[in-house]
């Protein structure tokens, strides 16, 4: 396997010379023949009776588009534009085809006449398919302290990297029974993103994510192969993989008091090299309210999960269920820890550089784990122990904002619950509807006809996951109220993240004809292959953090188009567990559904 920079950067340069990487600034061209970036769809395809929108992002007198075949010799279908309309940010015009009405199934490609034909893109039952398959074994190319041999990962084969069998007890961590400086074993779990340290409250949301897109579609998971070196035992291949991380996650719970420790990382980021050549000292450090809540909000789902798969894991559901609930002890006992680097940095030695995942404000972690623990537990207690419904709120998922996990998980298994639990349930289900409700509200006057973006506020860092986990929303409502509208929705986002967006880009590696190929990744950086590890979701478009990273190679200072596919790109083009997660649950729902016809 070729392993040096100077092989990836002649390949990127042959890449650059064949690619153009001079942005989605290409002037309009005269000649259907030509390649246009301003048609912006799906670059993935469509399912043949859902909606099938693209927008054409460009001033332009046709008024006419039309669906033909690749080679350009068949028009298949023909309609109208609308009218352009300024997108909301950049005051650029736009204008809508919306060919729904065509379901033939095949390749195609969209015309506008004197702007050029878009990408080719299929339009099939199962389109999204092998994409879910990627997005979900993009973990497995994630798993610390193991080789990933060719059979499994291809040519993005690696030798093993952190062993974290020898991880030493932080000062910040220090206890009685484990000085400074102990040394534990807390090997295996995923890399966080494109950097190689483990962090307990991100592995929290992905985790409850992934489990809970198994959770709801048990039956499409059951069907899934990803050929890892699991795939043959009884057990769906998304649990073989969830269980890498969950058995590294119970490593990070200390067996004296159930506190979990925040994260286990190098003191500072790793340099853009393989996993193999990172081989600097670990620490777990200071345990906090955040990460033990999150912990025990994971291994009480994982423990009803997993039981249906005794056979295969004898024991493991307990072992689960006793970590949930000493975890929730500790976290009783220790309600407001937080952790906060800078201030820990001034009292400890060695001062740690990586990410914080610094959340200081619990109720959500405190929801979701009651939920968690009470759900599968059946007991009382959990459930009076907090106040579900603190405000009127419905914060959308992220890293530090878990409420709606619980209500989620709530809603899922309310036909399961105590009488007790089950007052809750109507206002839950009418939250869930009404938020899905508001975020469909205008979208079929956006320019771009998403749910993404309707508000500068979306596009943070990480806005990608923004996009999925709105669609996760948007389906809980679906499973609610059986409205298509919200499976339409949800939909609409999918397009958004795979092209119909303001850059143009797909915004999955390895899927499109102008996918992210340069992600802030170290693997994909580092490892000589030209394309990037596959399945792997960009943070995409982040105006808030006003390009901190400071590429050169940004395009453009709009919210919705400040985003660049360069490797220097942490806030904009890093990829991240948390990210893939909601993707995970958005392909795997869409497919189940539209499976069942109801898409
Ligand atoms: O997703 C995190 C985002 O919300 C923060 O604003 C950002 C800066 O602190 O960090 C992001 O998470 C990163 C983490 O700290 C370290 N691993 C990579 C993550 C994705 O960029």
């Amino acid at each position: 396997m070729p392993n040096t920079t100077s092989a990836k950067f002649l390949g990127c340069i042959l890449l650059c010379l064949s690619f153009s990487c001079s942005g989605p600034r290409q002037a309009l061209v005269a000649n259907e023949q030509e390649l246009t970036d301003h048609i912006r769809l799906n670059q993935v395809g469509f399912y043949p009776e859902a909606p099938k929108i693209a927008v054409v992002a460009a001033d332009n007198a046709a008024s006419k588009f039309y669906v033909k075949t690749p080679d350009l010799t068949q028009t298949l279908f023909s309609g109208k534009l609308t009218d352009a309309t300024p997108s909301e940010f950049s005051n650029k015009p736009t204008r809508v085809a919306d060919f729904s009405a065509f379901t033939d199934t095949g390749r195609f490609v969209l015309v506008v006449p004197e702007l050029g034909h878009s990408y080719t893109f299929g339009i099939r039952q199962e389109v999204h398919k092998e994409l879910g398959e990627a997005a979900l074994k993009s973990y497995y190319y994630q798993r610390a302290s193991t080789d990933l041999p060719e059979k499994y990962a291809g040519k993005w084969c690696r030798a093993a990297g952190h062993p974290d069998n020898q991880v030493l007890v932080h000062a910040s961590a220090a206890t009685a029974a484990r000085p400074a400086g102990t040394m534990i074993s807390s090997p295996g779990g995923w890399y966080d993103a494109g950097d190689y340290n483990k962090y307990i409250v991100n592995s929290g949301i992905t985790m409850g994510t992934l489990l809970s897109a198994y959770e709801d579609f048990p039956a499409y998971f059951r069907n899934q192969y990803l050929n890892i070196p699991e795939s043959n035992n009884e057990v769906p291949d998304l649990l073989d993989e969830v269980l890498w991380n969950l058995r590294w996650m119970l490593t990070m719970q200390d067996p004296a008091d159930g506190g979990v420790y925040h994260k286990l990382t190098n003191p500072n980021f790793d340099g853009m090299v393989m996993p193999s050549e990172a081989n600097g000292v670990r620490y777990v450090v200071q345990k906090s309210t955040a990460a033990t809540l999150d912990f025990a909000a994971v291994m009480a789902q994982a423990s009803r999960v997993y039981r249906q798969y005794e056979a295969a894991f004898p024991g493991l559901a307990d072992s689960c269920l006793v970590a949930s609930e000493s975890a929730w002890q500790w976290a009783k006992q220790h309600p407001d820890v937080a952790y906060e680097q800078d201030a820990l940095n001034k009292q400890f030695d060695p001062a740690v550089h990586t990410g914080a995942y610094g959340d200081k404000e619990f109720s959500d972690e405190f929801i979701w784990a009651a939920a968690e623990l009470y759900i599968s537990t059946k007991n009382d207690r959990y459930y009076r122990a907090v106040n579900l419904f603190p405000d009127a709120k419905m914060p959308l998922p992220g890293w530090s904002q878990v409420r709606l996990l619980g209500y989620y998980s709530l809603a899922r298994h309310a036909g399961v619950l105590t009488p007790v639990g089950q007052q809750a349930i109507p206002d839950v289900k009418k939250r869930l509807i009404a938020f899905a409700d508001d975020l469909l509200h205008g979208v079929a006057t956006q320019s771009y006809r998403t749910v993404m973006g309707k508000t500068e506020k979306d596009y943070i860092w990480g806005s990608s996951s923004v996009a999925a986990n709105q669609g996760i929303a948007l389906l809980q409502a679906y499973s609610l109220a059986a409205d298509k509208k919200y499976a339409a929705g949800a939909l609409s986002n999918l397009d958004y993240l795979l092209g119909r967006n303001a850059t143009g880009y797909s915004f999955v590696t390895g899927y499109g004809q102008k996918p992210t190929r340069h992600p802030h990744h170290r693997p994909s950086v580092a490892d000589g292959i030209e394309e990037p590890v596959p399945g792997l979701l960009s943070g995409g478009t982040n105006a808030r953090a006003k390009q901190q990273d400071k590429c050169s190679t940004y395009q453009s200072d709009f919210p919705d188009e400040m985003y660049t596919d360069d490797d220097c790109s942490y806030a904009s083009n890093e990829t991240a567990i948390n990210w893939n997660a909601p993707l995970v649950y958005l392909v795997a729902a869409l497919e189940a559904l539209h499976e069942k016809k109801e898409l």
